[in-house]
């Protein structure tokens, strides 16, 4: 069975209450004092099953608004969770100021389909009624309520004329409006908190979407408090469950009258998380007096909450009336929000609606590149590029699917099943649990090589680079490392070594063994001086194969702490500099040097003597003129 709510909206004395009355049987003016002063103070709630045309039973819970200015933040906690709405006009009285901020709040959010009545039809003649209908045909006209695609009808609840044709047009309206979805994630938001003899603890609310069963376990935000639900209630009768669309009433455990307020809302329990900031769309109403100003504080309405907010207008110092902009809100309070809800602002003093919008993301990033860019996509885009922004805001973080569904407050179905496309047409990648954005891994992939490529090239005897140390300098998350390292290494790109990561078959793999073979080698080339053994010696003297001593030499000669003087020679960097000390001492005695004198002065063979000149010389340290050497 479809379950639609019904709004009533309009101004006082127009007769809502009477009209409800008149459809339902139900007097909705539920209060003592309500009853007592003949006026509508709170919400009030009524319900009427009715067959569609087509056979097909619709069931419509009613919520009848006050129409009292100074109610009008009753008739906001009521008005969020409608999906039509009967705007009420007395005939005898015509457009009166809560007709217009009530009209004016059903726009803002977003309300699609609705019936004008034009109540107390017995109180004027038919020439006045044709005059206030042509009054209100224009005050409706462009709206959703134009008189073209929606009906404007007389009534009198008095008498009963009219009743029929408007249960006729309710009717139809009601089995047009889409329904609401039950698939969804729950969500409560709480209107009435009450106790009933035999019961204990009751709330009452329209389900916005979702279903909730009995014995369901529910998380109260904002104060995280798990409650169960005992029983259901559905316009007055026990059932097992409610779903989305229905007036419901919930007997809880687990909370009493004080832990519970009207602005609450029930959901699944680890689902979404509260937020202080939310980016929006927003839009002053042309009729509001003055421009909104920057970081102006208004009362803020969603559903059944209300609090009040700071307005930062991006990029604007103020916005003028009728014009639309996004923002960001900060609030005093944590509160759930999700994109899509409506809301709607009211000046702060004095006290009347001045605007309102819909919520784009309840967890925005501060100081986001091009949020201009992503506001847009939230604003209008599909779902499937909603959620590829969402993705690629988050880098090579990435996001998981639950995270998803916190920000999104769609079913994880819904996000997995959008996923798969969007993996399958290559525009995201599952990195483990997580998801980013193909381009966003392809640059850690690349990342990832460079970094160990250049760790390598700057440390050639260290056999590869630590993990975590990897991951701190390409800024990744552990997760997203550890699936995108396990595909490279897939790939061959990288090769794992215990806690190092390295390229594979690249440079020396330094063992212990080749470490202390590396220190040996030096080591005995710095000790011999000028006077240095075969290359060939030193190897052979080594723990190590030929082959592997012959790569950490290649390596020592790279890094210039040995240097080839001839074919067969290799010196230590420590003894050509101080052979360079000595040439440069010797030009204060003589500014030529011949081999006999370089021999004995530096205590060589002739065999070292003649390479190291023609070193000297290379290095222009000499020059060499005939037998001997001018030091230059
Ligand atoms: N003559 C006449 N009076 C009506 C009609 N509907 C409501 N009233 C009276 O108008 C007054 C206000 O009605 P009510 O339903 O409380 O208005 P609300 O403030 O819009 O809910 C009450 O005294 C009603 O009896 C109607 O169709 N004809
Ligand atoms: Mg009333």
């Amino acid at each position: 069975m479809k379950s639609i709510i019904v709004g009533t909206a309009g101004h006082i004395d127009h007769g809502k209450t009477a009209l409800v009355k008149a459809l339902t049987g139900i007097d909705a003016d539920r209060l003592e004092e309500e009853k007592r002063r003949g006026i509508t103070i709170d919400l009030g709630f009524a319900h009427l099953e009715l067959a569609a045309p087509d056979g097909e039973l619709l069931r419509l819970g009613f919520v009848d608004v006050p129409g009292h200015e100074r109610f009008v933040r009753n008739m906001l906690a009521g008005i969020g969770g409608i999906d039509l709405v009967l705007l009420v006009i007395a005939a005898d009285e015509g457009i009166k100021p809560q007709t217009r901020e009530h009209f004016d709040i059903l726009q803002l959010l977003g309300v699609q389909r609705g019936i004008t009545v034009l109540t107390k039809a017995d109180a004027v003649d038919a020439e006045t009624m044709e005059v206030v209908r042509l009054e209100v045909e224009e005050f409706l006209r462009g709206t959703f309520l134009d008189s073209t695609k929606s009906s404007i009808i007389p009534v009198s609840s008095l008498t009963g004329a009219g009743l029929p044709e408007l249960r006729k047009a309710l009717m139809a309206t009601a089995a047009e409006a889409p329904p609401k979805n039950s698939q969804a994630i729950a969500r409560l938001p709480i209107d009435r908190v009450f106790t009933m003899k035999g019961f204990g603890t009751v709330v009452t609310g329209t389900l916005v979407a979702g279903t909730i069963h009995r014995e369901d376990e529910l998380e109260v935000f904002p104060t995280g408090r798990r409650v169960r639900v005992r029983g259901v209630h559905v316009h007055g009768q026990p059932a097992d469950q409610t779903v989305a669309g229905q007036r419901s009433a919930l007997n809880l455990a687990g909370a009493s009258t004080e832990d519970l307020a009207r602005g609450m809302t029930l959901v699944p329990p680890m689902t979404f998380q509260t937020t202080r900031r939310v980016d929006v769309s927003l839009r002053l109403l042309a009729s509001a007096a003055r421009p909104l100003k920057d970081r102006a504080r208004v009362h803020f309405h969603a559903y059944s909450m209300e609090t009040v907010a700071e307005v930062g207008l991006r990029g604007k110092k103020q916005l003028a009336p009728g014009e639309d902009t996004f923002a960001r809100l900060k609030l005093p309070q944590a509160v759930l929000l999700l994109p899509g809800d409506h809301f709607i602002l009211r000046q702060y003093s004095p006290v009347v609606t001045i605007g309102g919008g819909v919520v784009l993301d309840a967890a925005p990033i501060p100081r986001m590149p091009e949020q201009d860019d992503f506001d847009k996509v939230l604003l209008d885009g599909e779902a499937a590029a909603i959620l590829t922004i969402r993705i690629k805001r988050r880098q090579q973080a990435g996001i998981s699917v639950r995270k998803l569904v916190t920000e999104t407050g769609w079913t994880s179905a819904a996000i997995e099943s959008l996923l798969g496309q969007l993996e399958r047409n290559g525009t995201v990648v599952r990195a483990g649990e997580v998801f980013a954005i193909a381009p966003a891994i392809n640059a850690l992939k690349t990342n990832i090589a460079d970094a160990i490529q250049a760790f390598q090239k700057s440390n050639p005897l260290v056999s590869g680079m630590n993990k975590e140390e990897l991951r701190a300098h390409v800024a990744a998350s552990p997760e997203v490392f550890a699936a995108v390292a396990a595909m490279l290494v897939r790939d061959r790109k990288i090769e794992y070594a215990g806690d190092l990561v390295r390229l594979p078959g690249y440079g020396v793999v330094m063992k212990d063994e080749e470490a202390e073979s590396k220190k040996q080698i030096e080591g005995a080339f710095a000790a011999a001086g000028l006077q240095v053994p075969a290359l060939r010696e030193v190897i052979a003297g080594l723990k190590i194969d030929k082959m592997r001593a012959q790569k950490i030499v290649t390596l020592l000669l790279r890094d210039k702490v040995l240097i080839k003087v001839s074919d067969e020679l290799v010196f230590h960097r420590s003894a050509l500099e101080e052979l360079r000390r000595q040439i440069v001492t010797y030009k204060s005695k003589s500014s030529r040097i011949d081999v006999a004198t370089f021999k004995e002065s530096t205590g060589v063979s002739r065999k070292y003597a003649i390479p190291l000149l023609e070193y000297l010389d290379r290095e222009r340290v000499t020059r060499r003129v005939g037998d001997v050497r001018e030091i230059l």
